[in-house]
């Protein structure tokens, strides 16, 4: 059994917690918050005593295998590399770090100190979004040539993140951030992107609707948008949308889980309806689930000695489009090519 620590008890860790017990072969033992009153009520609910206010004392006092940081990305750096210098396997939340220079300067620590490190990224783990890839590798649709990823809502997240009102970057940081890396995981790493962002909803301080375009390396272009700002007669959050047009055959995943592969020897529409997990809530389930999803594979990589999909490296590239987005929608929709991250 795999003993694991998670830091952090806010909003998106209750749903960590929740997936660790369904888990085989780990067991999350104790528990860290800086803020007293969540962490009791956290331990209360998920019946974990050993608590603590200070990740080194924790990591200092505990016989761990990981640890899983599910705190807001200002603290990813410091507790990545106190994780490492401590030898303990590390998961880490998504947004990985602040920026890139941060980004790798946690991957070399967890290299140095040889453990793994995973990024929390799991959009991509979503079953929806691995029954299209599954349709791709069979070449249901033979060689895809064009794409278009798309996350449009008028959901308020506001209110269970506060704080995404508030930073100082909004939706290419928070949520194109699963998008972007869902657009790789679909086609691949990116050779140019360009990008526009504006902020619609006056009472908040960034941007909430962000369009890019991306070259991919393997020849495809796709079309990665993103919104909060996008009131539809059917609310749609959060489901990923996809529209991929391939050399013979298209895919489309619409709203309600709603797969429809079509190519020369027919048309199939398939319901990819995500489980509801027994702890799990509708609109969040297919989120949730994709929790368990990613929490399992990374036990499966500690068992096996293989990479993580999500490691720390590879989110590197995921991260480096989140800058050059930005970069790109600050200098007039400019192409970036993504050499100038390398
Ligand atoms: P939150 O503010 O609700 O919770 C963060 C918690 O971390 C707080 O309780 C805070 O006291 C604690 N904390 C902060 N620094 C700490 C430290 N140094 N030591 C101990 N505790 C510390 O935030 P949240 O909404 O749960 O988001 C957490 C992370 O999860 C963010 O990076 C967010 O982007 C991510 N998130 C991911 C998904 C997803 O689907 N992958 C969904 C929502 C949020
Ligand atoms: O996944 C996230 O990081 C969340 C949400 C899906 C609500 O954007 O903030």
């Amino acid at each position: 059994m795999r003993k694991g620590a998670l830091i952090g008890c806010g909003f998106f860790a209750q749903n960590h917690l929740h997936a660790w017990r369904d888990v085989d072969g780990a067991e999350i033992v104790a528990l860290c918050d800086r803020d007293r009153t969540r962490l009791e009520e956290t331990a209360r609910r998920f019946g974990i005593e050993r608590v603590y206010t200070d990740a080194d004392a924790m990591l200092a006092a505990e016989d761990l295998d990981f640890v899983d940081i599910a705190t807001t990305v200002e603290t990813h750096r410091p507790l990545v590399e106190l994780s490492a210098s401590r030898g303990r396997h590390i998961v880490c939340q998504k947004p990985f770090a602040a920026n890139l220079d941060d980004a790798r300067s946690m991957v070399s620590a967890a290299e140095r100190a040889g453990v793994m490190l995973m990024v929390h990224e799991n959009f991509r783990w979503q079953s929806a979004l691995r029954a299209a890839r599954t349709e791709i590798d069979k070449g249901a649709i033979g060689t895809p040539f064009w794409g278009r990823v798309s996350f449009r809502s008028a959901y308020d997240v506001y209110k269970a993140q506060p704080y995404l009102a508030t930073d100082e970057r909004f939706i290419i940081q928070d949520l194109g951030i699963h998008i972007l890396d869902v657009a790789r995981f679909l086609f691949g790493d990116v050779a140019t992107i360009c990008a526009s962002t504006r902020r619609v909803n006056p009472r908040i301080r960034a941007e909430d609707v962000a369009t890019m375009m991306l070259v991919h390396r393997g020849g495809v272009t796709s079309v990665v948008d993103c919104s909060y700002a996008s009131e539809l007669p059917r609310e749609n959050f959060p489901e990923t949308l996809l529209e991929i047009d391939g050399s013979e055959g298209t895919l489309r995943l619409s709203a309600g889980y709603r797969m429809v592969v079509h190519n020369g020897g027919g048309t199939v529409d398939k319901d990819v309806s995500p489980p509801v997990l027994a702890w799990a809530e509708r609109p969040w389930h297919g989120i949730q689930e994709s929790v368990f999803n990613i929490e399992r594979h990374f036990i499966e990589c500690l068992e096996s000695g293989r990479a993580p999909e999500t490691s720390g490296r590879d989110n590197l590239e995921t991260l480096a489009l989140v800058e050059a987005a930005y970069r790109s929608a600050a200098e007039g929709s400019r192409s970036i090519a993504m050499a100038e991250f390398a």
